[in-house]
This record gives C-alpha cells, structure tokens and sequence, in this order.
C-alpha cells in the first residue's frame, strides 16, 4: 500500500534525486488538508451504517430485494452485498486518508471482477449502487467530503468496469 508522502518520496528516490518543488508542492497540499480528511474519516465512521442502507434504499428496489429468484433473495446473498458495500465504504475511507488508491487495487479490486462473474453478481446494479453510496455520503456529509471520497468511490466502479 502506497500513499501520498510514499508516492512522493519513491518517485524521486527512483530518480535518485531530492524531492524537487513540484513534489514538495504536493506534499504541501496533502499535509494541508490533514484534518480535513480525518474528520471526514470521522464522519464516515459515525455514519457508516446509514450510508450503506441509504445505498441500498436509492438502488435497489423492494421487488428486487424480495423477488423469489431474484438477484438478493436470499438472506445470504443480501447479506453479502451489504457486506460488499460496507468493504467499499471502509476501503474507500483508508485511501481518501492516504490520498492514494493503491491500497484499492491491491485488496479489493485484485481478482474481484473474476469473483463477481464466477458467481454471478452483477458488476453493472454493483456500480449502480457504489454511485448511490457516493450520492448519500455527499448528503450526509456535505459537497467536500463528498467529493473527496467521490475519487475512491469512481476508482472502483472504474476498476469493476474495466
Ligand atoms: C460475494 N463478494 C462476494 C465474494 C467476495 C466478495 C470475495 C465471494 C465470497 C463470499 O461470498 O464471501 C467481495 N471480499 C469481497 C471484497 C473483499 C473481500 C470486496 C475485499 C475486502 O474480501 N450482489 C448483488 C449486488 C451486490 C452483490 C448488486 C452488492 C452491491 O446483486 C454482492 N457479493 C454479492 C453477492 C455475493 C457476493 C450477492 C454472493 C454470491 C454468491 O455466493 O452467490
């Protein structure tokens, strides 16, 4: 796992070099927004349940949920796509902290499509319901932190999408 000041510094010790003043630059605006991202990070933590069931409330519809055949029918598999949601939710938070995605390829996105087609789980109602995830947590916590997380949240669907 990578992150913003790691990024950095391996990127210049690559070209044995000290770090110049574009990368100096961009640890500046990390550290600057420090305590933006923890209480972002906080506010996802004391809101966590609530956005993934805001998620599953925006797209999902009770049909499909209920359905006997249908996709979530049964309690094990609803079961694991609110667990799924709530992995990306937490997964999301630890890069929107680190301010680098890395920690998302390497585990969540590793093998994950394959997993999902292997067993039949949608990739398209899964991105649907990452995109709601984002639409309640930009309600819940407002447009910065929302757009913050908003990166991580796009990183996956695209990483799903591939
Ligand atoms: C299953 N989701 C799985 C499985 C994995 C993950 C590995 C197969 C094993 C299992 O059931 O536990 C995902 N596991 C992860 C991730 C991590 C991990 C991301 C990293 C921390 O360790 N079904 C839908 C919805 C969607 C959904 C659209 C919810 C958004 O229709 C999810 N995931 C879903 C379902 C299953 C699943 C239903 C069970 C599939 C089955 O076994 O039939």
């Amino acid at each position: 796992m990578q992150d913003a000041v790691t990024a950095v510094i391996n990127a210049s010790d690559a070209q044995c070099q000290y770090l110049d003043g574009a990368a100096l630059a961009t640890l500046t605006s990390y550290f600057q927004t420090g305590e933006f991202r923890i209480s972002a990070a906080k506010s996802i933590n004391a809101n966590a349940a609530d956005i993934v069931k805001g998620a599953v409330a925006r797209s999902f519809s009770a049909a499909e949920v209920t359905r006997p055949g249908g996709q979530l029918s049964t309690t094990r598999r609803y079961a694991a796509c609110i667990r799924d949601l709530d992995y990306f939710l937490r997964y999301a938070t630890y890069a929107m902290l680190a301010g680098d995605a890395s920690i998302l390829d390497e585990r969540v996105l590793n093998g994950l499509k394959e997993t999902y087609q292997s067993l039949g789980v949608p990739v398209d109602a899964t991105v649907s319901a990452i995109q709601a995830m984002k639409s309640v947590t930009v309600d819940l916590l407002g447009d910065e932190a929302g757009q913050e997380m908003a990166i991580y949240f796009d990183y996956i669907c695209a990483g799903l999408s591939d």
